[in-house]
């Protein structure tokens, strides 16, 4: 079986962990990963949704953080703080350094993202293949209050704010400024992005396409807004499966709460289904899964022509995870049936 995952960072870093346990030899996992999170620090091209996908699989993430790497020291970090520099508000790792360096020196280079994440992965044997979503740069931009002493400025490439308001890029929002009040997320430059390399394949070419519980604002949304991939998906010959990131009104982890009042969508897991929408209904899912927590859920779900279920849907440990994913390939393969 071919199976695509469109992923962000650590909700679909560990949904994939779960996913490959359940895959046979012959089936054939590519995920596309999100790179809208995506920021150029000291100098260094990071790419944190890429890399919680390669170390997660290639089994070298902190697991209690759900990024950046395990056993890790701060030397240069702490050097750099010395130094006021103005990365220092971004924690980078001591071996985390070295992929950021090795990515840098080959984007220089001028070697596509997409090469530069295929020779990154080499070392790490993921045992599925991860494709960025694009090789063009696009960032997250948030728009937020400004501060009272009016140092804010709008983001290059961002039109000037709301007077009182200002942009800073995502990891700003989420890692400085702890992910206050968002007016509005732009995922900047993705009109001229080109899907990476495989991408359209990828969707085209799937038995079954799955969105696991990443943040639909910041990494599913930004992946769909790269030019051709939602309608790659919708005329998509797999069957399309989400998983809920919401539960009982709540984020698993991370911020998909603070951020789903910028697109008008309310927290909870039919809210999000229905955002994404049936695709027979010009929406790109089949189906969707919830907790059992939002049974509720699933009438409305089916009424918008949505194959849906409930189950547990806390990550917690990998044979959980796994029974996710086995239920969403099984509600794909439901689907799929069901498709002319
Ligand atoms: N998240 C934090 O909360 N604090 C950090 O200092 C931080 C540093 C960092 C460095 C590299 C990297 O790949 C990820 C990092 N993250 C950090 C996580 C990152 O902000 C988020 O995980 C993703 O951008 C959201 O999926």
């Amino acid at each position: 079986m071919r199976i695509t995952v469109l992923s962000g960072g650590v909700g679909g870093a560990r949904f994939l962990l779960g996913l490959r346990a359940i895959c046979s030899p012959d089936d054939h996992v590519t995920v596309i990963g999100n790179t809208a999170d995506d920021i150029t620090l000291a100098g260094l091209r990071v790419c944190p949704d890429l890399d919680t996908v390669m170390y997660t699989l290639g089994d070298g993430i902190d697991a209690e953080r759900g990024w950046g790497r395990r056993d890790e020291s701060w030397h240069a970090m702490a050097e750099l703080a010395e130094y006021d520099d103005p990365s220092a508000w971004f924690a980078l790792g001591d071996r985390d350094l070295a992929t950021h360096l090795v990515r840098t020196r080959l984007l220089a280079a001028g070697v596509p993202l997409s090469e530069v994440t295929r020779r990154l992965c080499a070392r790490w044997r993921l045992g599925v293949d991860l494709l960025p979503m694009t090789d063009d740069p696009v960032e997250s931009h948030v728009v937020i209050d400004a501060p009272d002493d009016g140092s804010g400025a709008a983001a290059p490439g961002q039109p000037e704010g709301e007077p009182g308001r200002r942009t800073v890029h995502f990891q700003e929002y989420w890692v400085r400024l702890q992910a206050p009040k968002a007016y509005l997320v732009t995922a900047v430059g993705a009109d001229r992005a080109r899907p990476a390399p495989g991408v359209l394949a990828a969707i085209a070419d799937a038995d079954v396409l799955l969105l696991p519980p990443s943040n639909p604002v910041v990494s599913i949304g930004t992946i769909l807004a790269v030019p051709g991939i939602r309608t790659a998906i919708q005329r998509s010959r797999a069957a399309v499966v989400g998983v809920a990131p919401i539960i009982s009104g709540a984020p698993v982890r991370g911020m998909a709460d603070r951020l789903l009042p910028t697109i008008g969508v309310e927290v909870s897991a039919g809210a999000v289904g229905a955002h994404y929408g049936a695709r027979s209904a010009g929406g790109i899912l089949d189906g969707w899964l919830v907790d059992d927590a939002d049974r509720s859920d699933l009438a409305p779900l089916r009424a918008l022509g949505l194959r849906a279920a409930a189950m547990p849907l806390l990550m917690t440990d990998p044979a959980s995870t796994a029974a996710i994913a086995t239920a969403a390939i099984e509600l794909a393969r439901s689907a799929g049936a069901a498709a002319p």
